[in-house]
């Protein structure tokens, strides 16, 4: 359908008004909401990943884009919320305790959110109790965590030991990323992966969720 691609387009190129426009007038012609969502929003945002992971366009675009997926997304929300679709995962992320860096951690968050996952964002100087209370109270499949400062790294391993130490410890899992972070940290603090960046991360949690 024409009016799907010119959506899926219009995220690629960042032009929030036309996706805007295009989600709302795809919506009056009748088209499913979650034909919208998959071969509109989250088609163009599919591209755009894979151009970032390839080296072809660059944070700036990733950003544009994602704005203009979020301006059709909140057409079609009410409309999914309504229609009792199956979410792909539950997904908690943020930034660790003394961290304020937010860029990064909002790209994964928003490609992760454009592949199809529920996704709450607790922000930045999250503490362990803020991702367990969320985690338990959403039935969070996986918890992501961000970190910028090697300062700040290190209370990645807090929050996953508070895990494994409790009754979420076979249902949730936990992944982490930021520019200090390497996959040799991630196995040493017993993460269950690690992604360099957000495009990668969205094929982690495929992997680790299966969907
Ligand atoms: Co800060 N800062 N900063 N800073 N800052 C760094 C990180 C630093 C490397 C700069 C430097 O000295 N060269 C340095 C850290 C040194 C270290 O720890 N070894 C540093 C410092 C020291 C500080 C302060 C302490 C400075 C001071 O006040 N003296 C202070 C700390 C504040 C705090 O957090 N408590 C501070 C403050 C700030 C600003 C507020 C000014 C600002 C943050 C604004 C914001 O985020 N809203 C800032 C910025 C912008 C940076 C740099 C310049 C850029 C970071 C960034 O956004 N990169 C940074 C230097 C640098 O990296 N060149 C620096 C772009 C972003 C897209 O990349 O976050 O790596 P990144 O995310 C990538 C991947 O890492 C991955 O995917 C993303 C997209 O591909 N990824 C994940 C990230 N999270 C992931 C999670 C995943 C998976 C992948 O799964 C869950």
């Amino acid at each position: 359908m024409a009016i799907l691609e010119f959506i899926a387009t219009g995220v690629e190129k960042g032009d929030e008004t036309s996706v805007a426009e295009l989600t709302q007038k795809a919506i009056v012609e009748g088209i499913a909401a979650t034909d919208i969502l998959d071969k509109g929003l989250v088609a163009g945002m599919n591209v755009i990943g894979e151009k970032f992971k390839n080296g072809e366009v660059f944070i700036p675009e990733v950003l544009i884009s994602a704005k203009a997926m979020k301006a059709g997304m909140s057409h079609v929300r009410p409309l999914l919320a309504g229609a009792n679709i199956e979410s792909k995962g539950k997904i908690v992320i943020g930034t660790v305790k003394g961290d304020l860096h937010d860029i990064g951690k909002n790209i994964v968050g928003m490609l992760l959110e454009g592949a199809g996952y529920e996704i709450t964002d607790l922000g930045t100087d999250v503490s362990v109790e803020q991702f367990m209370d969320v985690a338990q109270n959403e039935g969070a499949n996986i918890i992501g965590m961000s970190a910028l400062l090697t300062t700040t790294m290190t209370y990645m391993k807090e929050v996953i030991q508070a895990f494994k130490d409790s009754s979420m410890k076979d249902n949730v899992k936990i992944i982490i990323g930021g520019a200090p972070i390497t996959s040799t940290y991630a196995d040493e603090i017993k993460a269950d992966g690690y992604a360099p960046d957000a495009a990668t991360a969205v094929d982690l949690v495929k992997d680790l969720l299966g969907a």
